[in-house]
């Protein structure tokens, strides 16, 4: 009994908090004596003040342990084909987003996050943490090296439950349907690409099942409440959770089927661009409302990003055979005052400046702003800091982690965001200057639609000294 008693005297004064009190002072302490309940003993005062001062530091870094160290759980939403313009939060003006608007509210808007200007190439940096250019993979692939390392197999080795629903495009799941689970996701609910339809009467991929058509469904409600129950799954089974939530919103049809996949109930079209931006907002808002039910929000990340940028147009109906085979709505979205085109496919703003909200109650401070730069080779390195998962260091990473960013922490930054096409085009850029691996450089504050590019020798010395910066980063990237 006295060695536990010295052992835990130890500890008591061996603790900073309890700086200043000494063992004299707990002598002279008139108030020595009191009962001891338990042990139905003599126990001096302060040895039962010391105590309880032991339990409360003892509780109060347990609580700070589970405050710091818990592994957050994690809703990663990405709509697709969703630019700046269309969200309300970033000045959109032709449409209301009430739900994504709530999140920057009451979280941190990024003005600065560049993804690739098409779904795939977005979703390869995304899995990998690596620009696309490095995979040497073609269009539809996803190299098997890297299957092990993808950002679901991080999730999933650092004990997070792991799922995804939506749009998968990583591979052709009637090819090799079990590739989600590859790459590290535990359940998923998935259309397949160029297999059916998305919308009205999904054609969807789950594990274990055989892929089948969903027939009277609406797929934006299914893979909303796939991932509503998976997420409450993992919560009652207390273990954190990585959802992925590649949306099919707000993409049209798929456009190489050789049937017509279903209109919207009582239409004779499918859903216009707005419709879908509506949809969109809504289906993010019953997720959080996942969240709010199982009061989760303080410890769940919610994140909202687009794929690449708004789409140009956008399919209505099928025309049939003769003459082009589909009608299209041209997307032109109102924003900040300016009727701008969708430029999906394009390295300008309008193809690769896409919505980052980071949303979490209690640690990201409301209502923000931040102008740091985010590239989609950093969502791998961002989720494996928050899931405290270490990478392999023979694995070299374009991303590196923004977690600072929002947790706004001191820290290192971005100094360049990288974009890719699917020729040779390439660019880095900061918040103002952009410079392409053609040696064309823009300054978008001045010229954001880059109509005209600088002079070879920038006449600025700020616009010199931006290239002279920009082309050591190209060079560094390494080509070949
Ligand atoms: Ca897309």
């Amino acid at each position: 009994m006295d060695e536990i008693k010295d052992s835990v005297k130890k500890k008591f004064f061996n603790n900073p908090i309890n700086e200043g009190i000494t063992r004299k002072t707990m002598q002279k302490n008139p108030l020595w004596l009191a009962h001891d309940h338990c042990n139905k003993r003599k126990y001096n005062l302060p040895m039962k003040i010391f105590a309880y001062s032991l339990l409360a530091t003892l509780a109060s870094s347990l609580c700070s342990v589970g405050a710091t160290d818990r592994k957050p759980n994690v809703l990663l939403i990405m709509a697709d084909d969703v630019g700046l313009e269309p969200i309300g939060c970033y000045g959109g003006e032709s449409f209301e987003t009430p739900q994504v608007d709530a999140l920057a509210r009451k979280g941190m808007r990024f003005e600065h996050c560049y993804s690739m200007p098409v779904c795939h190439p977005s979703r390869l940096a995304l899995m990998t943490g690596r620009y696309p250019f490095r995979l040497k993979t073609g269009w539809g692939d996803f190299p098997k090296e890297e299957e092990d390392r993808s950002i679901g197999r991080v999730m999933q080795k650092a004990g997070y439950a792991t799922a995804v629903a939506g749009k998968w495009q990583m591979t052709l799941l009637k090819k090799d349907p079990g590739q989600p689970g590859r790459v590290g996701f535990d359940k998923w609910l998935l259309f397949g690409w160029h297999e059916g339809a998305r919308f009205h009467d999904p054609f969807l991929y789950r594990r274990d099942k055989p892929p089948r058509t969903e027939k009277g469904s609406y797929g934006p409600d299914l893979y909303a409440d796939f991932l509503s129950a998976f997420m409450e799954s993992a919560h009652k089974q207390g273990k954190p959770f990585f959802a992925y939530f590649p949306m099919a919103l707000a993409h049209d049809v798929t456009d190489d089927l050789k049937w017509q996949v279903p209109y919207a109930p009582g239409k004779d079209r499918w859903m216009n661009y707005g419709e879908m931006i509506a949809s969109m907002d809504s289906t993010v808002g019953k997720l959080v409302g996942t969240l709010d039910r199982l009061g989760i929000r303080k410890e769940t990340v919610v994140i909202f990003t687009g794929d690449n940028g708004t789409a140009s147009r956008s399919k209505l109906r099928h025309l049939g055979k003769k003459g082009s085979k589909y009608e299209y709505e041209k997307v032109v979205v109102a924003r900040k005052g300016e009727r701008v085109p969708g430029g999906k496919g394009s390295l300008r703003d309008t193809g690769t400046r896409v919505p980052l909200i980071v949303n979490w109650p209690g640690t990201v401070k409301e209502g923000t702003v931040n102008q740091d730069l985010v590239d989609f080779s950093d969502w791998l390195p961002t989720m494996a800091e928050l899931a405290g998962a270490k990478l392999a260091p023979d694995r070299p990473l374009d991303g590196q982690s923004f977690a600072n960013s929002f947790r706004g922490n001191e820290g290192p930054r971005r100094t360049y965001a990288f974009s890719e096409s699917r020729g040779k085009q390439r660019f880095v850029r900061d918040q103002r200057w952009k410079l392409y691996a053609s040696g064309k450089m823009f300054d978008l504050r001045q010229d954001p639609m880059e109509k005209k590019a600088l002079p070879e020798k920038p006449v600025a010395k700020e616009a010199q000294s931006a290239k002279a910066r920009l082309a050591q980063s190209l060079e560094k990237l390494n080509f070949k």
